[in-house]
């Protein structure tokens, strides 16, 4: 039944990925009583991403916000349609943004919020965790935006979860970082993010490099998702 709502509303096919997760044991208290998870995954226009060659480009800017806007779009959609069938869900945000009540000073010094969608989408087995510690989905590599739909009920749908990255001894995100914030070692579901990767290094990289090609007080770069050879197409 869910299959059918998401083949419904996630259109065109080609444009997304989805999958489920069990997230036993893997949440924020705040989410208790919601053990599983959806993962939804929209593609990224290529050019617009191949047009980042040397910081964020304002295509880029724009179609990362509107990408954000639909993928909420969507999740509230969604969670109506479940609604309608008896299942209860919880879509949570894409992003997080200035003036939300959990951009905080917690928020600021670890960089974290309380759901990591890339997280529920490696658990959905739809990709790994890259050396920039970008989510490398096996359809679009890094190209895409994620969203995640907490579900209380099992879908009775599983996935095999992806434990560790098959990035390899591929190092062009790392020698491209223009905030050189990651260190080359390769991700897996034990290791922390800031054994890596250094959050801080890239968010404040991402400030500089928006006020300097955008005129705009955001952070954005977008570098590493445009260097990855996975989700590469030729024009
Ligand atoms: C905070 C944040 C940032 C911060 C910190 C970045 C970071 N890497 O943590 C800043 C401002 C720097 C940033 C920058 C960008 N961001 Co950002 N950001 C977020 C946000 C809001 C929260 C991330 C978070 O809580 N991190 C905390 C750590 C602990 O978790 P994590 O980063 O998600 O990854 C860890 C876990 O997932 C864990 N993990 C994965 N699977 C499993 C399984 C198990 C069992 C376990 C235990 C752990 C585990 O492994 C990772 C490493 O430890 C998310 C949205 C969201 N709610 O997820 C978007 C998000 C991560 N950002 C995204 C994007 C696109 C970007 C930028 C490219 C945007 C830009 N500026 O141009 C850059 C790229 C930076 C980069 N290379 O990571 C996308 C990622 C898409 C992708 N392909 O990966 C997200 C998911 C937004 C979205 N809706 O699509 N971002």
């Amino acid at each position: 039944m869910i299959n059918s709502i998401l083949k419904q509303i996630l259109r065109p096919a080609n444009h997304y990925i989805y999958g489920f997760a069990d997230l036993h044991g893997l949440l924020n208290e705040k989410f208790r009583g919601y053990n599983y998870g959806l993962s939804i995954g929209k593609r990224l226009d290529s050019r617009i991403v191949d047009g980042i060659k040397k910081g964020p480009t304002i295509e880029y800017f724009n179609h990362y916000r509107k990408t954000n806007s639909e993928l909420s779009g969507i999740t509230w959609k969604i969670h109506a349609d479940l609604k309608k069938k008896g299942i209860d869900s919880l879509p949570v945000a894409p992003t997080i943004s200035k003036g939300d009540e959990s951009y905080n000073e917690e928020y600021l010094r670890t960089l974290k919020v309380d759901l990591s969608h890339k997280m529920v989408a490696t658990r959905a087995g739809l990709g790994w965790i890259g050396k920039t510690d970008l989510f490398v989905s096996r359809a679009f590599g890094p190209r895409l935006r994620l969203v995640s739909i907490l579900l209380r009920q099992d879908p009775g749908i599983s996935s095999i979860p992806v434990t560790e990255s098959e990035c390899g001894e591929c190092k062009v995100c790392v020698v491209k970082c223009p905030a050189q914030a990651a260190n080359g070692k390769l991700w897996n579901i034990r290791v922390n993010r800031e054994q890596f990767f250094d959050p801080h290094k890239c968010r404040e990289k991402c400030a500089e490099l928006a006020l300097e090609k955008l005129k705009v007080n955001e952070r954005i770069c977008g570098l590493c998702v445009s260097v990855c050879p996975y989700g590469k197409t030729k024009h």
